[in-house]
């Protein structure tokens, strides 16, 4: 059966980890050092609608409605280029047309819901067809945590040891976990380090990189027992030791950089105050400068108010968990 010319549109929503991916044994195939394990979100995602073009001699991007250039163009060239290997079809190319909900003031990375938006719409318009498991491993060939995109509520990358064993999978559903996360905007341009340069520099230079990765795997069995355990607690903790040993690893390299801003560690704190009043609260924090807070529902609005006069209510963003990866009928 072929797809011919049939927009195929897929919606892939973004994750926040608990416990970071931050570094990389593979740079070419993206096979990580660690195992990570994130939340699947409800707020933020990528729609993604990929057609075959019979008159294309090139493919043909649009990312919010803007012509993609550059390395944003080349990646997405990239990851069909492997899809057109895949389905043996070398001269197919394919018009892509994504669109980020994930405002960028929220500050979440949109690479993983728009590597696993763009993994599921183009298998499925070249004819592929993959489970959820080989197109875990395909996003992951896009970015390392749209691996984990595929799946909806508490999720695991396994790091395997090649492109066959390197793939995410649900750990547990989050449908009856009481957590919400409110996304603190701190700052909205583009980090000055990318994630993929942060980790290289991390693992090539920082005297605590063999450490972290021992914490780390040892993070991830704590944080799994807990999450069987509906143990928010200790989720929570685990995800805010996890999040700053990981900027610790940036702060340690050689040359050292830093994704906080002065505005980043007032937001610890005032998260490690609001535990202290007794209003339970965990801050995790990506390759960037602005702050994530776990939270349950009963605390949610009183923290959300806390936030809304500190930051404006227009930078505090709260969401749920989200589903897993979503074909839309157009
Ligand atoms: C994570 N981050 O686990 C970690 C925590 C940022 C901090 O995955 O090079 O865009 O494309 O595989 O997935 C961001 O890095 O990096 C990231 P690549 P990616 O969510």
């Amino acid at each position: 059966m072929m797809n011919k010319n049939r927009p195929v549109t897929a919606r892939a929503h973004t994750n926040i980890a608990l416990v970071k991916y931050w570094g990389k044994q593979n740079e070419n195939l993206i096979i990580p050092q660690n195992d990570s394990l994130s939340l699947t979100l409800d707020q933020f995602y990528t729609d993604t609608t990929v057609t075959f073009d019979p008159t294309l001699t090139a493919d043909a991007v649009l990312i919010d409605n803007e012509v993609a250039q550059g390395s944003d163009y080349q990646r997405v060239v990239d990851l069909l280029d492997i899809v057109r290997q895949k389905a043996q079809t070398p001269d197919r190319f394919f018009n892509v047309n994504s669109v980020n909900h994930v405002p960028t003031a929220a500050g979440f990375a949109s690479s993983a819901s728009a590597f696993a938006a763009l993994a599921a719409a183009a298998s499925i318009a070249a004819d592929l067809k993959l489970d959820l498991t080989e197109l875990s491993r395909l996003a992951r060939r896009g970015s390392g945590s749209a691996s984990r995109s595929i799946f909806a509520g508490f999720v695991q990358w396994h790091t395997g040891n090649d492109d066959e064993t390197s793939y995410a999978e649900q750990y547990a559903s989050a449908a009856n976990w009481d957590i919400g996360v409110i996304a603190l905007t701190l700052q909205k341009s583009r980090k000055k380090v990318s994630s993929r340069q942060g980790m290289q520099l991390s693992v090539t230079t920082s005297p605590f990189y063999s450490e972290w990765i021992k914490l780390a795997n040892s993070d991830i069995e704590r944080i799994k027992q807990a999450i069987d355990q509906h143990d928010f607690t200790t989720v929570g903790h685990i995800s805010e030791t996890n999040a700053l040993r990981m900027h610790a690893l940036t702060l340690s390299a050689d040359p050292g950089f830093i994704y906080f801003t002065g505005q980043t560690i007032e937001m610890i704190n005032e998260i490690r105050q609001l535990r202290k009043m007794g209003i339970e609260c965990y801050a995790t924090i990506d390759a960037g400068p602005n702050v994530k807070v776990l939270c349950q529902k009963e605390n949610a609005s009183k923290i959300m108010t806390h936030f809304n006069q500190l930051l404006g209510s227009e930078n505090v963003i709260y969401t749920t968990p989200g589903s897993g990866i979503e074909y839309l009928e157009k």
